[in-house]
């Protein structure tokens, strides 16, 4: 029907009959074949400045679009600098399609450009990392094969896949196949696990939900809310669940992650009979280097049920996608009054109250430096409430945690952690959301991993705003020199840098900030102009207690 194609004709093809709009990646000479197709095609090829931004870009743009982010690199070195993004979305469940390059099949063991001992090196690296994986081995492969990625990228537990292709299929010739695009699978537990949760959560005096990134995966936040309402139960996070609910919201109580964690969160889960978990791993983040101690009876709800009764053992395992079995336990709940224990509702909700006004106290109070926090509230003044917050590994993240404000997105690699990460992101935040307001918070220390990507955001034309938080230092590796290495700095100080001046130089808007008296100005400036603007904000670490001080007191 489509007449006979070469392989690269037909890969491009298969991406736009799955509604691909925009495709991240680094040409090289294996697949330059693609890009050639791709010339021809609607979808716009985001080129990046090094591959692991190709990586983090189509993380965030697959978190955001909850379809996967494409991610298209040559064989070998472009392939392998993907390892590290591809990793960081396996362990935080983002869908991602990667297709590489693979040398060519005739000259294979022959030490071809690009080629590893064996190419199966290449392959079984990405296998490790990745949910599903296939090299293609004749053009025919081509249709199929795109299709079951881009199902088993977003079906049950979202995470990367890996297509390989050799180089010598792409100049084969052959047909394109429409194969019908398979919609992603959500399960459901069966009627009488939703009862016997049903029975738990409701006969509980003191239950407590605990959410986790999988709601935010499952798109379930409405659900979560709804139930909690009814059920009248309070509901705190982990760091990869912070978004999931607003902070507004009456029950949202914040981290509730054991000796890391809002007071509020604390409090209830030291008084809680029940804890109804959701889509969480209790990694070591997420239970406060595992000091929390979750009550016996402890529903666990995740899609994955590797993740159940791994770290805690559930009394009551359920494994299923968090939307479908949270639209099943709302169906199920009676018309009748729930009771709780009221006067702990309200206790709660006044330290939750003081706390955010002792937060804020703080931040006033810091009267010699610019507080990071700071920045925050003044950003606020100035966002619209879908915009979306995009942090890096390193404090920036865990001062966002700490954000007191109420249903911005934020997205933060809390997950795996690694460094380079919102600076890419915010360019895929704005592809995949061009109406919202897209805001990076990073360090110094991950702006050199990754920031020539503001140049990525300067030739697309992307309106997007970064904050540096400019300390000449990996803030929160020095904290910990401080306490266990007597102060010693080693290896840890960074070179002082002109981020502002990079901006402007390079045809963005670059504002140094140094004084308390310029931030507001500053922010209304960046926000207000069209194109990407940086705000260099230099903190005076010394006058500004740690974040994790306070976070692990
Ligand atoms: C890719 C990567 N390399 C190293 C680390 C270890 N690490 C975690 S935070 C950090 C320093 C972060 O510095 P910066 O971005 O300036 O943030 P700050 O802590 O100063 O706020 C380092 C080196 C990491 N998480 N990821
Ligand atoms: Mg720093």
């Amino acid at each position: 029907m489509f007449g006979i194609m070469k392989g690269s004709e037909i890969v491009v093809k298969a991406l736009e009959e799955q509604g691909v709009k925009h495709l991240f990646g680094i040409p090289g000479n294996h697949i330059l074949d693609v890009y050639d197709a791709l010339g021809k095609s609607k979808i716009k090829t985001i080129l990046c400045t090094h591959e692991p931004s190709v990586g983090f870009m189509a993380d965030t743009y697959g978190r955001i679009t909850r379809t996967p982010g494409v991610a298209l690199v040559t064989a070998g070195p472009g392939a392998l600098n993907m390892v590290n993004p591809v990793a960081q979305a396996y362990i935080e469940s983002s869908p991602m399609v990667v297709i590489a390059a693979q040398c060519n099949r005739n000259n294979w063991g022959k030490g071809c450009y690009h080629e590893l001992e064996h190419p199966n090196v290449q392959y079984n690296i990405f296998k490790e990392i990745t949910k599903w994986q296939t090299r293609i081995t004749s053009v025919n492969e081509i249709c199929e094969k795109i299709n079951e990625a881009f199902y088993q990228a977003t079906s049950n537990r979202p995470r990367p896949v890996y297509i390989e292709i050799p180089e010598d299929i792409f100049q084969e010739e052959g047909e394109f196949i429409r194969y019908k695009k398979k919609a992603s699978l959500r399960i459901g537990v069966e009627s009488k696990l939703v009862e016997k949760a049903l029975n738990m959560l409701l006969e509980a005096k003191q239950p407590v939900i605990y959410a986790g990134g999988g709601v935010i995966c499952s798109d379930a936040s409405k659900e979560l809310i709804e139930l909690s309402k009814k059920l009248r139960i309070p509901i705190v996070t982990s760091m990869m669940g912070k978004s999931s609910v607003p902070v507004d919201y009456e029950f949202s109580f914040g981290l509730g992650t054991g000796k890391v964690g809002n007071s509020a969160a604390k409090e209830i889960l030291k008084n809680a009979d029940l804890m109804f978990a959701i889509g969480t791993r209790f990694d070591e983040v997420a239970t406060g280097f595992f000091t929390l101690k979750p009550p016996k009876k402890l529903i666990h709800l995740d899609i994955d049920n590797k993740e159940i009764s791994k770290n805690y053992k559930a009394s009551l395992p359920l494994v299923g996608d968090a939307k479908m079995v949270l639209s099943q336990l709302i169906e199920k709940i009676p018309e009748k009054n729930i009771n709780r224990d009221e006067k702990s509702l309200e206790k709660f909700k006044k330290i939750k109250n003081e706390e955010k006004l002792e937060i804020k106290k703080k931040v006033d109070s810091a009267k010699e430096s610019i507080h990071p926090l700071e920045i925050l509230y003044k950003l606020d003044e100035f966002l619209d409430k879908d915009a979306i917050i995009i942090a890096d590994a390193g404090n920036s993240s865990l001062w966002v945690c700490e954000y007191p404000v109420a249903s911005h997105r934020i997205i933060a690699p809390y997950g795996y952690n690694s460094m380079g990460f919102a600076i890419p992101s915010i360019i895929a935040a704005k592809l995949a959301s061009p109406n919202k307001q897209v805001i990076g918070f990073c360090g110094d220390g991950s702006f050199l991993m990754t920031g020539m990507e503001f140049l990525t955001a300067i030739k697309y034309n992307l309106d997007v705003t970064l904050i540096v938080l400019h300390e000449n230092r990996y803030n929160i590796l020095t904290f910990f020199q401080d306490m266990k290495y007597n102060g010693r700095y080693i290896g840890t100080i960074l070179k002082t840098f002109d981020f502002a001046k990079f901006a402007n130089d390079s045809g963005g808007l670059g504002i140094k900030v140094e004084s308390k008296e310029n931030l507001k100005d500053a922010i209304k400036q960046a926000l207000e102009h069209k194109g990407p603007s940086l705000l260099d904000v230099y903190i005076d670490h010394k006058k500004i207690p740690p974040v994790l001080k306070r976070l692990r007191s």
